[in-house]
């Protein structure tokens, strides 16, 4: 059993939200922390808040935030004890945990066997059966030939799921309703597979219907105790991308809860999990659930986790990687209402979610009571093209969901930016729409309901709002940091002191939510 080791500093081998989040609590514990950066990163929000900072190549993040031997050298340089990976990047890549074990640094996560038995999924599935965890009727290996994968797919029944063993994140994966289309869907799926992970191994499992996405989260320590802090609903994507989550999920009962929470602590024990994990599941109509996937990282949506169970997962994480004991059993961890969480990235919702980063003219965010704003930009700074284009999570709190739902839409109306169009908009539609408020949505909500024409019609008002606050920002505001395009110097000064432009600008603001 490893002993306790003190951890006093932190690299953090990430940017954005994850990297500021990881360093408030790092901050709270007396902990030091160290960036690393891009060159475009130089002065991006993550380096100005870390207590040292050094620059690890050039803006592709193959040439930077996911240089293994880079980023270890220079925390071995720094005399830092561990490296926190956040989500994304090397967050889950096993020679990263393990060149962090060979060098003596800490890797806040599970160590390098677990992230690659997780990580092919078929040898995640094979793991699954022997710990007794639901699964969709499938192969447990991968799926050699085309003659294998009907005999195995009449076997399972129509429609089954072609998946890719080193997949996740739905790429290789391909429907198949009848026997017919079978061997076409097979060969792409493999030749996609191997483009996209230089491995073209598949296996085939029952196609779910209309699923609901419902992960568990778990947390384990060295000593082979672990917990979960309940579930999330993850149900709400598109393109395999969460754009809302929540916590607790509607449709749990307390008996359906309660084994899933089992069956996930199981997932863990059976690749020996350290730290914070997700095991994610499938749930059909009939309340059945069957595992999907395990992550081996802190996930983006873990804030509706802490509001709902009040613990600092990130806190959690550190001492776990110190060696200290869980200083919980699974009675001491209780839920307290309700959590949703919105995902704001620089994207358009009018032209099919396309990427638009650019600087942040304005970024007023909302707060008050029961709202939290996880972001990784301030005024003044660019949403990079280089990465993702994720500008800030808002998540809120309430003691019911209809509270949380309410809370929601006001920091949505609350929430101020220019420069970058949003995905606020859309995030305010879901919020109103009675499937989403009645809690009946599945997987396919996004595909089914989300209509950009509807969006226009019914919301117009959010598309006017987004393009007045830029109006507004060029017009009134010269940003915080005094930076100010051209065209508005002077204009600024005259239009403020007239007091007419802000206030009508503020009253209409105020009023707007309420045509809808
Ligand atoms: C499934 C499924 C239905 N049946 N597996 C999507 C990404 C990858 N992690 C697995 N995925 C799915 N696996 C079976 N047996 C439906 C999906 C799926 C999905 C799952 C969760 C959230 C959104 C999704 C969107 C499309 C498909």
């Amino acid at each position: 059993m490893s002993a306790l080791r003190k951890i006093r500093k932190i690299l953090i081998a990430n940017r954005g939200e994850i990297a500021v989040r990881i360093m408030r609590s790092c901050s709270e514990m007396g902990i030091q922390t160290v960036a690393v950066f891009s060159e475009p990163d130089r002065a991006a929000l993550h380096v100005r808040m870390a207590d040292e900072a050094y620059e690890i190549g050039p803006a592709p993040s193959s040439e930077s935030y996911l240089v293994i031997d880079r980023i270890i050298q220079t925390a071995l340089d720094c005399g830092a004890d561990a490296i926190h990976p956040g989500y994304g990047f090397l967050s889950e890549n096993p020679a990263f945990s393990q060149a962090c074990l060979d060098s003596g640094l800490i890797f806040i996560g599970p160590d390098p066997e677990t992230i690659s038995q997780m990580g092919d999924k078929t040898a995640a599935r094979a793991m699954m059966q022997k710990a007794n965890v639901p699964m969709a009727p499938g192969t447990i290996g991968p799926v050699a030939s085309i003659e294998e994968g009907l005999e195995e797919s009449e076997q399972i029944g129509y429609p089954v799921l072609i998946k890719a063993a080193a997949g996740g994140g739905g790429k290789g994966m391909r429907i198949v309703y009848k026997k017919d289309d079978f061997s076409s869907a097979f060969e792409s799926s493999r030749g996609e597979a191997l483009s996209a992970f230089g491995d073209d191994r598949v296996f085939i499992e029952k196609y779910i219907v209309e699923p609901r996405h419902i992960e568990f989260q778990i947390m384990a320590d060295k000593y082979g105790n672990i917990v979960h802090l309940f579930e999330r609903e993850c149900s709400i994507q598109r393109r395999h991308q969460k754009v809302i989550e929540e916590a607790p999920s509607v449709v749990l009962t307390e008996d359906v809860r309660t084994e899933m929470g089992e069956a996930s602590i199981e997932a863990a024990r059976s690749c020996s999990y350290v730290g914070a994990g997700t095991v994610e599941f499938l749930l059909d109509a009939d309340h059945n659930f069957y595992f999907m996937e395990m992550n081996t990282r802190l996930q983006v949506e873990h804030p509706v986790t802490e509001w709902i169970t009040g613990i600092d997962m990130v806190a959690a994480q550190i001492r776990i990687a110190e060696g200290q004991k869980l200083p919980w059993s699974q009675d001491d961890i209780l839920r307290n209402g309700h959590s949703i969480e919105c995902r704001v990235y620089a994207e358009d919702p009018l032209t099919d979610f396309l990427p638009n980063p650019g600087k942040l003219l304005r970024h007023r965010a909302p707060d008050g009571f029961g709202v939290r704003v996880d972001a990784g930009v301030e005024e003044g700074d660019e949403v990079s093209i280089h990465y993702d284009p994720m500008i800030s999570k808002l998540s809120t709190w309430g003691s019911s969901r209809t509270e949380a739902i309410s809370r929601m839409i006001r920091a949505l109306n609350e929430y101020d930016i220019a420069g970058v169009p949003t995905t606020i908009s859309f995030c305010r539609m879901t919020m109103e729409h009675h499937l989403f408020q009645s809690g009946n949505f599945s997987t396919h909500f996004v595909n089914d309901h989300f209509n950009p024409d509807e969006m226009v019609e019914k919301q117009f008002s959010s598309v006017l709002e987004e393009a007045l606050s830029h109006v507004a920002a060029v017009m009134f505001d010269a940003p915080s940091n005094g930076q100010t395009s051209s065209s508005n110097n002077g204009t600024a000064e005259s239009v403020d002191s007239s007091g007419v432009m802000p206030q009508a600008f503020s009253l209409w603001r105020k009023n707007r939510s309420r045509k809808r």
